[in-house]
């Protein structure tokens, strides 16, 4: 088949790399040109290694071509991103590749839309574009197939997970999902258009519900003064509950974001999940607020932070509870030194070492807990700190080593030296 795949994002490329290894022709376009002409002269952004190797042998092989428009072809595939703004969802770009789709497209085409999207946006979004270019959807097999690819793990989940494709119609759905079968060996649903956008935003939204439950765990077991750690790890053994693992705030482009797709559409039936949103969006100042306490706000006073990816082992810093918390720090009066050498783009700039990082700091917090952070050494650290002070707010050291080296240590959900005082008076 002849198919086109429009955005070539983290979802985009990846999928076009895979659509064209199952042997279709893929032509790939982008709306950012030095994109396009880097892709074109086998030049890729930053990606996951095996995406990049994927996406590479698709250009090499000549079944992945990239264009300056787009073409016409048997299949659409549209993989856009779809931020909000002040908690409103914005579809401007998924508007605008429909209607340049809409454009080109040939009565028969197929139109699939990945990016996620609040409940009833595929139709209206792919209809109104058809008919401003004075063309009919009923003419069209339409279907929207959600990603659910985690990042870190990209190229592997596209291959394995299940799939959910909405068609507007049971054989739009039944075409849709013999094309991702070509490339997909998970399990591929098919339903209404509906319920796949609203099962895609489902998904995110529980994981922000049940993270949020995780942090208020953690809050209340600090007030009680006891280990929400421990805590969590026993009620999951109970063979129907698993709690999450708190931490110091939800980051990524997709959980803190797809919960508003619903409490916009319905702000009146959404209570639960916009005080999960709330719950999630505050831990960066209840670690801040704790820092205070552990650290004079004062001239001089410096503190490390040690991650700026959203979190463990990617280089993605989007949403990253760590730029919340370095701005809420700095507006304190610390100043502060950032370190992650996965991440190569941040709001300002990261430290080359962990030596520089952590000079004359005084205290150094884990934000992400990279598997590679599991290699620093307690005495080495506390030998160049001003004062030894650690605050991990995933609960990924070891305190009683970092506690022999002459650390002073706070771990989010455990017990806080005043407020466990507070518990017991
Ligand atoms: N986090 C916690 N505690 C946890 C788990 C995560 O605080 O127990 C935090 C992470 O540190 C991070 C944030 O939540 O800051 C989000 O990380 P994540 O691993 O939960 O999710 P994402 O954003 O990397 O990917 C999610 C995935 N969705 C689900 O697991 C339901 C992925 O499958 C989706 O494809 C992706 O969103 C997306 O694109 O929508």
């Amino acid at each position: 088949m002849n198919i086109a795949v429009i955005g070539l994002g983290y979802i985009g490329l990846p999928t076009a790399a895979l659509l064209a290894a199952s042997g279709h022709r893929v032509y790939g376009y982008d709306v950012n040109a030095p994109l396009r002409h880097g892709l074109q002269h086998g030049h890729l952004p930053e990606m996951e290694p095996p995406v990049r190797d994927a996406v590479l042998g698709a250009l090499r092989d000549g079944h992945l071509h990239v264009l300056d428009r787009i073409p016409n072809a048997q299949a659409y595939v549209m993989c856009l991103p779809t931020p909000t703004h002040e908690g409103k969802p914005d579809l401007r770009y998924v508007e605008a590749a429909a209607a340049a789709v809409a454009a080109v497209a040939e009565p028969g085409a197929i139109l699939v839309l990945e990016s996620t999207v609040p409940p009833g946006a595929t139709e209206r979004v792919i209809e109104g574009a058809l008919a401003a270019a004075g063309k009919q959807i009923g003419d069209f097999h339409v279907a929207h197939c959600p990603e659910r690819v985690i990042p870190g793990a990209i190229m592997t989940e596209l291959r394995t997970n299940a799939r959910v494709v909405g068609g507007r119609t049971p054989q739009d759905a039944r075409i849709v999902r013999d094309l991702y079968a070509s490339f997909c060996e998970g399990p591929i649903s098919v339903t209404s258009l509906a319920v796949a956008e609203f099962v895609k935003v489902v998904e995110n939204t529980f994981r922000d519900v049940n993270i949020a439950f995780a942090n208020e765990l953690a809050i209340f077991a600090e007030e009680l003064g006891v280990d929400v750690w421990e805590t969590i790890e026993l009620a999951n053994h109970h063979p129907r509950v698993n709690i999450l693992a708190p931490g110091p705030g939800v980051g990524g482009h997709c959980i803190p974001v797809d919960p508003h797709f619903l409490s916009d559409a319905n702000p009146f039936v959404t209570e639960l999940i916009q005080s999960a949103r709330r719950v999630n969006d505050r831990m960066p100042y209840r670690i801040v607020r704790r820092i205070a306490e552990l650290v004079d706000p004062g001239r001089g006073r410096k503190i490390a932070l040690l991650g700026a990816a959203y979190k463990a082992d990617v280089s993605d810093a989007r949403e990253s509870p760590t730029v919340r918390v370095d701005t809420l720090l700095r507006e304190r009066g610390y100043s502060t030194a950032i370190y992650d050498p996965l991440v190569e783009r941040f709001h300002r700039p990261l430290c080359g070492t962990l030596e520089e990082t952590v000079s004359d700091a005084d205290a150094l917090i884990l934000l992400t807990p990279h598997t590679l952070f599991a290699t620093i050494r307690p005495e080495a650290v506390a030998s160049l700190m001003r004062t030894p002070r650690l605050v991990d707010t995933r609960k990924f050291f070891d305190t009683a080593d970092w506690q022999r080296c002459g650390f002073e240590c706070y771990v989010l959900g455990r017990p806080f030296k005043s407020v466990a005082v507070r518990a017991v008076a």
